[in-house]
């Protein structure tokens, strides 16, 4: 049984901020590290509880702000499949992090094992890390007493990208777990080794292309894809040329700061220390290493980004190709936020005749939409996304029969595709090698892949308001339908211009509200999205 001595002794050394109240949101709970540790604690004592539900199995934890600023830090829980907490237990998370005294927060603990019928005598197990932010470690310490209290295991797997905690999560409880050697170095090992593989699979012996910049944010992603590029090496070093560049994440206030993908996506600019020569490829990672956004500049200087939607495009064509040649029957489809560009989902619908469904923010929104199809792609706008392939195309893809020479090649590249992509969670390095060896497969240069359609001029903007809490969308996100008559009001402004499409809806993870707009040409854009915010304002 929970020992509630251990619990409220320990608890005392992170007492809950009194005037905070906190919500376990899109991306878990977010915000300046200093708010954090009592909240952490607590991750860590509901993070034991769900592994006793869940039968001893490993739960991920991550400690991260992703692209937010440095002296952001955050933290997240992850199924034991890899997969985002499940829904009912975000709000069990919620109301641990509010408890307000110790006895409360005791109280809250036993609802939630009463109400789930939690074993307390079976064994919790958890996994943990942390991106480069400095507050990271004082976290750790305030997590792992979380741990302690509710007398769980916990592997400690250090510094690890986003998408890496996932996919081990998913690895320790799914796959054989060799007993030597410690968690951390393993949790590097069986991911690099993994996504080397892979990528010499599906690029075959094709040609290599260029070489490619990876702005890593000045975070986790730059020693990860360091060690990545020279397992790719080891097997092939003539397949991959990348040269990472904001490659710091020992100088404090580096993080994030003028680069990475948040920035170049938002300010549809290169990062700030970056000179690119005409069609020199780049990438930009965030924080976290979940996301990433590609970019060049043309012959006549203009920026040309291809984002999310871009990379979605790619891999959905190149997917349904390889489906189509090996006649399978498998059906694949697109899934997208109110964000994608208007240009893109034209393009999957009318040209390459895809299902495309649009969801509210949020990867877990994606994430689940994705899993009725047999093969879903997804991807958010700003470069957060994956491909899930379902157990029944995984069947198909994986089984014997006769085929041509031709069909038998596609399966080979598809079965390549699966190993490539990391099914748990949309990861910046696994989508950097997917996108390098579908260009290669192709042999396109960007300018190629980013003539498949034709980005409509669209702006993202900000806007700070009082209570953010007043505006209440639907329509996955499109309308609003509170405060009252405001949408009516967006509805004629965007009447007035030429393939105007514009939308307002509170954020999940920052206390503002987002308005998006597009138009035929910038310079309407801009005008439509200022005059929009005017309206929230
Ligand atoms: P919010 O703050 O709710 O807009 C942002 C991103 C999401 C998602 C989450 C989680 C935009 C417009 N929004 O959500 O796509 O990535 O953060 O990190 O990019
Ligand atoms: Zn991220």
């Amino acid at each position: 049984t929970i020992d509630c001595d251990k619990i409220k002794e320990l608890s005392a050394k992170y007492p809950k901020l009194k005037e905070i109240n906190y919500t376990y949101g899109t991306a878990g709970f977010r915000m300046k590290a200093e708010y954090l540790e009592s909240v952490i604690f607590r991750v860590g004592i509901l993070a034991g509880l769900r592994s006793r539900k869940l039968d001893s199995k490993f739960i991920g934890i991550m400690v991260t702000a992703s692209h937010n600023p440095e002296a952001d830090n955050g933290v997240k829980l992850v199924d034991p499949s890899g997969e985002m907490l499940e829904q009912q237990w975000e709000s069990y998370a919620t109301q641990l992090a509010n408890a307000q005294s110790d006895d409360e927060l005791i109280n809250v603990i036993k609802s939630v094992i009463s109400q789930n019928g939690i074993d307390e005598s079976k064994k919790a197990s958890v996994v943990y890390a942390r991106d480069t932010r400095p507050s990271g470690p004082k976290l750790i310490a305030a997590l792992e007493d979380g741990i302690k209290a509710i007398s769980a295991v916990g592997e400690n797997l250090g510094i690890k990208t986003t998408p890496q905690l996932h996919y081990f999560t998913y690895y320790l409880n799914y796959c054989e777990k060799p007993t030597e050697g410690s968690c951390d170095e393993l949790a590097d090992k069986v991911y690099y080794e993994k996504f080397s593989k892979a990528f010499q699979k599906a690029v075959g012996d094709n040609q290599r292309l260029s070489d490619i910049y990876v702005d890593a944010a000045n975070g986790v992603g730059a020693p990860k894809l360091k060690d990545l590029a020279q397992w790719i090496d080891k097997l092939n070093d003539n397949i991959f040329k990348v040269t990472i560049i904001n490659d710091d994440t020992d100088t404090r206030g580096k993080l994030n700061f003028q680069c990475g993908a948040d920035y170049v996506k938002t300010g549809q600019k290169p990062p700030l220390a970056l000179n690119l020569a005409c069609e020199q490829r780049a990438a930009s990672l965030d924080g976290d290493a979940d996301r990433i956004v590609f970019y060049y500049v043309d012959e006549d200087g203009t920026f040309r980004l291809l984002d999310g939607d871009k990379i979605a495009a790619l891999s959905a064509g190149f997917i349904i190709e390889l489906v189509k040649t090996a006649c399978l029957d498998i059906s694949v489809g697109v899934v997208q936020t109110a964000y994608a560009n208007g240009s893109s989902t034209a393009y999957l619908e009318r040209e390459l005749a895809f299902p495309v469904s649009c969801v509210p923010t949020g990867v877990k929104h994606l994430h689940h939409k994705a899993q009725e199809y047999d093969v879903g792609v997804y991807f958010e706008a700003n470069g957060h996304g994956t491909v899930l392939f379902s157990s029944k195309a995984l069947d198909k893809i994986n089984s014997d029969g006769s085929r041509t020479t031709e069909q038998e090649k596609a399966i080979k590249k598809l079965q390549a595709l699966t190993e490539l992509i990391n099914q748990t969670v949309g990861d910046a390095l696994s989508d950097l090698l997917l996108v390098e060896s579908i260009l290669i497969n192709r042999q396109w240069t960007f300018k190629k892949w980013n003539s498949v359609y034709t980005d409509k001029p669209n702006r993202l903007v900000k806007v700070v308001v009082a209570d953010r809490q007043i505006f209440k969308t639907t329509n996955a996100e499109r309308t609003l339908v509170e405060p009252n008559g405001l949408q009516e009001k967006i509805d004629k402004l965007v009447a007035q211009y030429k393939d105007g499409r514009s939308f307002v809806r509170p954020s999940g993870t920052e206390d503002v509200v987002r308005v998006y707009a597009e138009a035929s040409t910038r310079e309407d854009c801009d005008q439509l999205a200022f005059k929009v915010a005017g309206l929230v304002y």
